[in-house]
């Protein structure tokens, strides 16, 4: 009977053994970030071995990782995008099959207050990384966090995978080079690399500087009396918004696939930004006309006024589908907010963003358009 008991032991030690050797290993590059979170738990639920790059900052940020309760379940390695040892050193001890690159300077308003710096990162970084893979594992599959931004203002809508590119922002150049020198890895070495062209996707894990979570934290604000204004800057520009978890499925298959691609992913609906804080305010019972005000601080110097993506390809190819729209996102995001505001009010503690964050007004930044 104990001999037997060993044995099982054994067996279940040998078991797990081959299951280690055998999981896949995923290094995700901006695991604190919005899709970095999503695509972590996403990666765990397949039975992957999750290793994802954060950046050792004054204060940690860590609460989306906490919020979608996969912070004990990743393994996280120090690695900023200037610094390309420390990106050499996360491919190292990650060993990893798939790469996903997440981490860029994300936000399109910022590009222009920053834009050599945007360069630096969302541009070349992606090199940084490619380099790494070159050098050390030409067998690492990449995928690019390309965007629609890369459209701008080019093209008649819907956008395709052929549709032409014309950016309008430091941050759309950026990510315009690191599309084209992702696919020039993959002809040039033969590299599995993909660009995942997303078209904006959001949840409640967005930053409070892009404009849906903005709006629906302002909502919530408003509803439990902390603000009684919400300024905003260009309420015409359109967007094709869809839900960031099932967006995160998409960088997986594309992935899995036999040979590497481009995928355009997207609702193949948009709306325009007042038409998102319509619905917001709606949901929370509030008439938006009474509380959004337009604040020139907030109009970019040059903006992209209509994307609207086109799916096709991924559905036929990769089997995906958007299943929240419009109505649903709006509603997820200020429920959620409100939900939150509640409960901090009432004294709850948890990890999260908006009580730490100032009213964007407070931040001073010298007018673009000077
Ligand atoms: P996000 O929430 O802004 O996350 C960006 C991540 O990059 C964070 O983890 C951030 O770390 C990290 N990062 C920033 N600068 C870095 C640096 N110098 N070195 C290392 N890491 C750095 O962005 P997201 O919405 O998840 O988007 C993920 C990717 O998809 C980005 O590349 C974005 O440009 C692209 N994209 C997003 C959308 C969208 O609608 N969300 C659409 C198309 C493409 P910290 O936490 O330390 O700041
Ligand atoms: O702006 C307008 C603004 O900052 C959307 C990033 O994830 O998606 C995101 O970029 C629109 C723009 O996102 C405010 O001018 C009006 O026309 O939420 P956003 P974005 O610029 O589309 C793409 C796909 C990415 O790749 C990026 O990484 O809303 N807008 N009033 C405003 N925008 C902001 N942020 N704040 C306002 O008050």
């Amino acid at each position: 009977m104990i001999r037997f008991a060993a044995n099982l032991n054994i067996l279940s030690v040998v078991d797990f053994q081959l299951r280690v050797i055998t999981m896949k290993r995923a290094l995700i590059t901006g695991i604190t970030g919005q899709d970095g979170a999503y695509l972590a738990k996403f990666l765990l639920k397949k039975g992957y071995q999750v290793f994802g790059t954060f950046r050792r900052t004054s204060t940690p940020n860590f609460w989306r990782l906490q919020e979608v309760e996969v912070f004990d379940q990743v393994n996280l390695i120090p690695a900023d995008l200037i610094d390309s040892a420390s990106i050499a050193e996360a491919i190292t001890v990650a060993e990893p099959d798939e790469v996903y690159h997440l981490a860029a300077q994300s936000f399109v308003g910022a590009s222009f207050e920053q834009p050599i710096g945007t360069g630096n990162v969302t541009g070349l970084g992606v090199t940084r990384v490619l380099e790494v893979i070159r050098l050390i594992n030409k067998d690492i599959k990449f995928y690019q966090a390309s965007t629609s931004e890369l459209y701008g203002n080019g093209n008649a809508h819907p956008q395709r995978e052929e549709s032409s590119f014309m950016p309008q922002s430091p941050y759309s150049a950026a990510k315009l080079y690191g599309y084209w020198i992702t696919r020039i890895y993959r002809e040039a070495y033969d590299i599995f690399a993909c660009n995942g062209v997303l078209f904006n996707h959001e949840s409640p894990l967005r930053g409070l500087e892009f404009v849906t979570r903005k709006i629906s934290n302002g909502v919530a604000r408003i509803v439990i009396g902390m603000d009684k204004t919400l300024p905003l800057g260009n309420l015409k520009a359109r967007r094709d918004w869809g839900y960031a978890p099932e967006y995160v499925e998409s960088m997986w298959l594309m992935m899995q696939q036999d040979t590497p691609d481009d995928y355009v992913i997207a609702t193949n609906e948009a709306c325009t930004v007042q038409e998102f804080a319509e619905k917001a305010f709606e949901v929370a019972g509030l008439n938006w006309e009474k509380y959004v005000i337009v604040d020139k601080r907030f109009i970019r110097p040059l903006d992209v006024n209509y994307l609207q993506g086109d799916y096709s390809k991924a559905r036929e190819k990769l089997g995906w589908e958007p299943k929240v729209k419009f109505d649903r996102l709006v509603e997820i995001m200020v429920k959620a907010d409100i939900d939150r505001w509640n409960k901090w009010l009432h004294g709850e503690r948890f990890p999260w963003d908006a009580p730490h964050y100032p009213a964007e007004t407070r931040i001073l930044t010298r007018s673009l358009r000077m």
